[in-house]
C-alpha cells in the first residue's frame, strides 16, 4: 500500500516529538508538557500507525508492547562479564582502599572519585545497535543471563532509539531497573485490596516484574532505571572520565541519577557517604550504600579488574536496616471491619535513614508466636517501604518490667464488647458503625480509590469530620455545607469548593463501584464486582438470600453469610436508602453509555487472539451490542488484527479501516463491560 508522503513525515514528527517529552518526562524528570497533552500526541500517532501499519518502526514509541507472552526466557551470554563490587563496611575500609590503588597507580596525588549511591535494585544490560535497543538482559551471574527485551522495552525510561549522535556503532548500557518506593507502595496496597500476592520489598517487585512472562503485565507496573556505565563498545569512542560518560549517556537519552558527584579524595567520599546516609530516608528509591569510582578511565584500565570485581571501584554499604529496641507498649487500632489489630509502640530507633517508632503486630496469634511482651527488647527490620516488623525477641536482661499482652476486652475507641471467635485469627469490636474509629476507617474506605474515589477526602479530614460530629455514616459527606467545611482545620473556602464539587463528581458511580463502597468484610474489588455482575441492581441484592450468594461464582459460604447479615441490618439498609437518595447511582443494567456506543459497529476478527478465544471475543463484543461479522467491506468500522492475521488485514487497510491491535480490543472490551472507561 501507498502511504503518501505527508502523512509520513507527520508520523515521524510526531515520534520525534514523543521521544522528546518521554526523554524530559522519564529521564530527566523535567516535563514541559501535561500528561493530557502527551496522550495526545501518542494518540495521533497511534491513529497514523493503526490506519498506515507500513509506517510502523520498531522503535517508534507506540511499540513498547509487545504483544505475544513469552513461554520461557532465553539465555544470553554477556560480551563482557558484568562485574560486581568489593564492599567497604567502614571508614577505615574506605582509607585502606584509597592506600591500595595510589599504591598501584604509584602517585601521590589527589584521586578523584564518581560518587554514586548505590541502587537496591535488578542489574541489567542493554545492547544498542545503530542506535536502537536490540536487547535486554539480566546480569545473572555475571557471565550469563536472561534475554527480557520484551520486558525492558516497556520501561519509559529506557530509550528505544537513542537520541542525538555520535553513538558507537554497538554500545552497551548498564543500569539498575527499580520501583520508585511510592510506587512500590501504590502497587502493593492494590495488591492486598485485591488479595492478590504482595510483595517483600521493591527490589523482589522489580526482579518479579522483569521476569513476568507476559510483556503487558510489565507495562502496567511503572519501573524506571538509573544507568551507571558502559559495558561493551564498538565503533566509537566514548569520554574520558566516569562523570563525563554518564554526562553523554544522559544526552543520549538515558536517565542518570542527577545525584552523582565527584570527590577529591577519599575523605570527599566519606563526606558524600555520611550526607546519602541522611538522604536515604527521603528518596525515592532504595539505596544499600555509595559506589566510589576512580573517575579516569585511563586509571581504571591501568588498575584493572580482580576476577569478577574491579580493582577501580568499592561500594560503601550501609549497616542492615534492623535494629534492636524496647517494647514500651502495646496498642490496638480498630479497622474499618470492627478488627482489632496490636500495634507496638517502640523506643524511637534508627532505622535506614528514619526514625522507627510503630510496628505492626497483626494479630494475638502473632504476638503469641513472637513471643513478645511489654519491655521486651526487640529486633525491628524495615523491608522496603512495608511498615516496620518486629522479627524477633532478644531475650530481655529486665525480667522485672516485663508485662504480658493482653487483648482488651472493650473497644479502645468506643468502649463496646470486642468479640474473638474460635475459627477467626482477628478480634473484633462490636459497636459497629457506633464506634468512632469504624466509621473513620469505612467512610475512609467509602471515599477510596477503587470505591466512589472521593479526590481531596483525606485520612485527617475524615478524621475531623466524624470527631466534630458532621459525618456519622457515608450518605452524611453529601450533605455537608461550605459553611460546615469552612471552620475547619486547614479548610480554605477554595478547598471546600473543590471537596464539595469532587463529592457532586462522586455521585456518578457504578454499581461495582457502589458494592465494593459498602465495605462489606470479605468483599473486595472482585468480589464486588460479580455481585453487581450477577445482581444487576442493588435491590436484588438487598432481597437475596443465603443459598442464592451461594451460587455468585466465587462467593462461598462464609462471605456469602457475610453479606448477607450486612443487608439484614437496617442501618446499612438505612444507609443504601440515604445514598440513593442523595443522588448516588450508576446506570441502569449493561448497557452502559460505553456499551451504546458499540451499537451499530461492525468489527471483523481476524488471525489469532492470545489471551481468547474467536467465540469468546464475539461473544462479548455481541453481548455489546456490536456486530460481529466475517468479512471486510467498507461498512466495517473496526478490524481485530490477532497474530499472523491475512488477506482479511490487507483487505482492511486497503479500505482504509480503523485496526485494533489485541490490547486494544481488551482494553476496548474492558472499558465497556465495565460501564465507562
Ligand atoms: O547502583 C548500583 N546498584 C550499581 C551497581 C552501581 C554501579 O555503578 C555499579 C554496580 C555494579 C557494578 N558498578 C559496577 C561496576
Amino acid at each position: 500500500m501507498v502511504t503518501s508522503k505527508k502523512i509520513a513525515a507527520q508520523a515521524s514528527r510526531l515520534r520525534e516529538e514523543i521521544n522528546h517529552h518521554n526523554h524530559l518526562y522519564h529521564s530527566l524528570d523535567a516535563p514541559e508538557i501535561s500528561d493530557a497533552e502527551f496522550d495526545r500526541l501518542f494518540n495521533s500517532l497511534q491513529k497514523i500507525e493503526e490506519q498506515y501499519p507500513d509506517l510502523i518502526q520498531d522503535d517508534s514509541p507506540t511499540r513498547r508492547i509487545g504483544g505475544v507472552p513469552l513461554s520461557d526466557f532465553t539465555q544470553i551470554t554477556h560480551e563482557r562479564p558484568m562485574l560486581s563490587l568489593n564492599n567497604a563496611f567502614s571508614d577505615a575500609d574506605l582509607a585502606d582502599f584509597e592506600r591500595r590503588i595510589a599504591k598501584r597507580l604509584e602517585t601521590t596525588e589527589t584521586i578523584d572519585y564518581a560518587c554514586e549511591p548505590k541502587i537496591d535494585g535488578v542489574a541489567v544490560s542493554l545492547l544498542y545497535e545503530n542506535g536502537a535497543l536490540m536487547r535486554a538482559a539480566t546480569r545473572g551471574d555475571g557471565t550469563t543471563g536472561e534475554d527480557i527485551t520484551l520486558n525492558v522495552r516497556t520501561i519509559g525510561a529506557v530509550p528505544l532509539g537513542l537520541l542525538g549522535s555520535g553513538w558507537p556503532a554497538r554500545l552497551e548500557v548498564r543500569g539498575e531497573v527499580y520501583f520508585p518506593r511510592s510506587v512500590f507502595k501504590k502497587m502493593n496496597k492494590l495488591a492486598e485490596r485485591r488479595g492478590d500476592k504482595v510483595f517483600a520489598n521493591p527490589r523482589n517487585a522489580a526482579a518479579g516484574t522483569l521476569r513476568q512472562l507476559d510483556p503487558r503485565v510489565t507495562a502496567k507496573r511503572k519501573l524506571t532505571l538509573f544507568v551507571y556505565s558502559v559495558g561493551m563498545t564498538e565503533g566509537g569512542t566514548l569520554p574520558g572520565s566516569q562523570t563525563e560518560i554518564l554526562a553523554q549517556l544522559s544526552d543520549w537519552g538515558f536517565r542518570v541519577n542527577p545525584l552523582i558527584e565527584i570527590a577529591h579524595g577519599i575523605d570527599e567520599c566519606q563526606a558524600y557517604f555520611n550526607q546519602m546516609s541522611s538522604k536515604r530516608g527521603q528518596l525515592d528509591y532504595e539505596i544499600d550504600g555509595v559506589v566510589f569510582k576512580i573517575n579516569l578511565i585511563e586509571a581504571q584500565d591501568a588498575l584493572g579488574i580482580l576476577t569478577r570485581t574491579p580493582r577501580w571501584a568499592i561500594a560503601r554499604k550501609f549497616p542492615a536496616e534492623e535494629a534492636s529496641t524496647q517494647v514500651k507498649k502495646v496498642e490496638f487500632q480498630v479497622g474499618r471491619t470492627g478488627a482489632i489489630t496490636p500495634v507496638a509502640r517502640l523506643e524511637p530507633v534508627q532505622l535506614g535513614g528514619v526514625t522507627v517508632s510503630n510496628a505492626s503486630l497483626h494479630n494475638m496469634d502473632e504476638i503469641d508466636r513472637l513471643g513478645l511482651f511489654i519491655g521486651a527488647t526487640v529486633l525491628v527490620q524495615r523491608a522496603g517501604d512495608v511498615i516496620p516488623k518486629v522479627v524477633s525477641v532478644v531475650a530481655s536482661k529486665h525480667r522485672k518490667s516485663i508485662r504480658k499482652v493482653r487483648l482488651p476486652s472493650s473497644c479502645p475507641s468506643c468502649g463496646s464488647d470486642i468479640l474473638k471467635i474460635e475459627e477467626e485469627v482477628v478480634a473484633r469490636c462490636t459497636g459497629g458503625l457506633n464506634c468512632a474509629a469504624q466509621r473513620k476507617e469505612s467512610i475512609r474506605h467509602f471515599a477510596s480509590r477503587l470505591a466512589l474515589d472521593i479526590e481531596g477526602l483525606g485520612d485527617r479530614l475524615v478524621s475531623q469530620l466524624v470527631d466534630e460530629g458532621l459525618v456519622r455514616n457515608p450518605a452524611d459527606l453529601f450533605r455537608l455545607t461550605q459553611k460546615q467545611l469552612v471552620p475547619l482545620e486547614r479548610m480554605a473556602p477554595k478547598s471546600a469548593d473543590n471537596l464539595l464539587r469532587a463529592l457532586k463528581k462522586s455521585k456518578a458511580t457504578s454499581l461495582e463501584r457502589f458494592i465494593y463502597a459498602l465495605g462489606i468484610q470479605g468483599v473486595g474489588e472482585a468480589t464486588a464486582r460479580s455481585l453487581a455482575v450477577h445482581y444487576g441492581d442493588i435491590a436484588q441484592l438487598q432481597g437475596t438470600s443465603e443459598e442464592a450468594l451461594q451460587a455468585v461464582p466465587d462467593i462461598g459460604p462464609i462471605v456469602a453469610q457475610k453479606i448477607y447479615r450486612f443487608f439484614q441490618q437496617d442501618t446499612n439498609r438505612q444507609v443504601i436508602k440515604e445514598l440513593l437518595q442523595q443522588g448516588v447511582h450508576w446506570q441502569a443494567q449493561q448497557p452502559t453509555a460505553h456499551a451504546r456506543a458499540l451499537v451499530e459497529l461492525r468489527f471483523v476478527l481476524t488471525g489469532t487472539l492470545n489471551g481468547m478465544t474467536r467465540n469468546e471475543a464475539k461473544a462479548r463484543l455481541q453481548a455489546l451490542g456490536a456486530k460481529v461479522s466475517g468479512s471486510v467491506s467498507a461498512k466495517t468500522d473496526y478490524v481485530v488484527a490477532g497474530d499472523s492475521a491475512g488477506s482479511k488485514l490487507t483487505k482492511a487497510t486497503e479500505l482504509g479501516v480503523n485496526l485494533l491491535s489485541e490490547e486494544d480490543f481488551i482494553a476496548l472490551l474492558k472499558a465497556h463491560e465495565k460501564g465507562g472507561a
